[in-house]
């Protein structure tokens, strides 16, 4: 068991911190607030390489390995979760998805450009009434010989407004349940489809959160993603990964929220002391520090699976469950230990506190990764 990263890794994680730093923590109270994400930011996280970081350079990405890619998360959304979810959901849903099961001309079309950062794509799934029970897709896409009629509502979208392309995943033959569902690829502009609200959200708020209309879109059917009817184990297999990414966006805002709490422990002063000095607070870093160490290995290893080929749906889904819940309690901790301040936003922990819910609920809730759990458990 070799706990090194190598000199590689070491590299991607410290660009990933310097970028987090100069780039992102300037102006983040205020994407937070005024819930936007400027063109220009997105622009520099494509030259930067995070928008396709495991893609092939063939097809203009990195080529790295997971473990690249889950350093670079955590350093990311230590500063800036909605500016990691972005990353995350191009990266882990949609190039991965598309590198992995799409055409060579979908690839050629769509693939070279989204991980260059030129373009962005967003995973649309979920549904006002299917989120987590996802076989119960409400949206069609009705089989017209060489097109489909996509019609329905999708929820939830990160990237909503700001994607050209969407991985669109709906129903053509309900009788067949999750064997008659496909996933296509819907661009923007395409007739028919327009954007619905945009989400005002507890956190991640600088990411655009919207809801998507399908009306009548007419999609090519050289758009549709593997064969007929693998639409539902197309959002699975890519999902499994896309939890490693949100795993390792949890650990980032633990990590973050944890180096503020230390930081400022060391310069606030009660009773005489540094906070630090005393064990309610020491012993606060303590638990903070062990857990979220915890949370590293499990997201280190589901990350090490997947560059391995080995399954990865049950450590995937471990260290998202981990890595979420240590999120949202060692926030909820920092928040304490800077007492007042913590409560206001200059100080960053609160923001970290509300960022650190959605990875508890989004890419398969906790209850979700129970399930995935507890079936790889019984092999069932
Ligand atoms: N990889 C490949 N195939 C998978 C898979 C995976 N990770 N998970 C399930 N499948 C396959 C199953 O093998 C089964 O195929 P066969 O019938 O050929 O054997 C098929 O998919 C249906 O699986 P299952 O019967 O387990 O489906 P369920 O309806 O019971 O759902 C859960 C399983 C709950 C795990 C699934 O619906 C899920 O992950 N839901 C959460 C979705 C989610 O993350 N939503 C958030 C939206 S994205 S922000």
């Amino acid at each position: 068991m070799n706990f090194e990263l190598t000199e590689e890794q070491q590299m991607i994680r410290q660009a990933a911190r310097d970028f987090a730093n100069t780039e992102l923590l300037p102006g983040v109270i205020e994407r937070d607030e005024k819930q936007e994400f400027p063109k220009e930011l997105l622009n520099k996280m494509g030259q930067a390489g995070f928008m396709g970081m495991m893609v092939s350079p063939e097809y203009g990405g990195s080529g790295l390995d997971t473990l690249s890619y889950v350093l670079t998360m955590e350093e990311l959304s230590k500063i800036d979760a909605s500016a990691s979810v972005i990353v995350s959901v191009n990266n882990s849903l949609v190039c991965w998805g598309l590198e992995t099961f799409g055409t060579e001309e979908q690839k050629k079309k769509y693939l070279t450009r989204l991980a260059s950062g030129e373009i962005i794509g967003a995973f649309c799934l979920s549904e006002p009434e299917a989120g987590s029970d996802a076989t119960s897709q409400k949206t069609t896409a009705i089989d017209k010989g060489d097109h489909y009629v996509l019609n329905g509502t999708k929820n939830w979208i990160t990237n909503g407004a700001s994607a050209d392309v969407y991985l669109v995943i709906a129903q053509t033959d309900r009788e067949k349940g999750h064997k008659g569902i496909n996933a296509l690829i819907v661009e923007k502009g395409m007739e028919g489809f327009e954007l619905g609200p945009k989400e005002n959200k507890l956190g991640i708020r600088g990411s655009d959160t919207h809801s998507l209309l399908f009306n009548d879109v007419k999609v090519p059917k050289e758009n549709r993603i593997g064969e007929d009817g693998f639409g539902f184990k197309f959002a699975m297999k890519t999902l499994s990964g896309g939890r490693i990414g949100i795993a390792a966006q949890a650990l980032g805002i633990a990590a973050g929220a944890y180096e503020l709490a230390k930081k400022y422990s060391q310069e606030r002063k009660a009773f005489g002391t540094e906070i630090c000095n005393h064990q309610a607070i020491a012993f606060k870093l303590a638990d903070m520090h062990t857990e979220i160490q915890a949370a590293r290995l499990l997201v280190y290893q589901a990350a090490c699976d997947k560059d391995a080929n080995r399954n990865y749906d049950m450590s995937g889904a471990m260290a998202k469950l981990y890595a979420s819940k240590v999120a949202m309690e060692t926030t909820v901790e920092a928040v304490q230990v800077f007492g007042g301040n913590g409560f206001v936003k200059e100080y960053h922990v609160e923001r970290l506190m509300r960022d650190a819910k959605i990875t508890q609920i989004y890419e398969g809730t906790s209850e979700i990764q129970k399930i995935v759990i507890s079936r790889g458990i019984l092999d069932r």
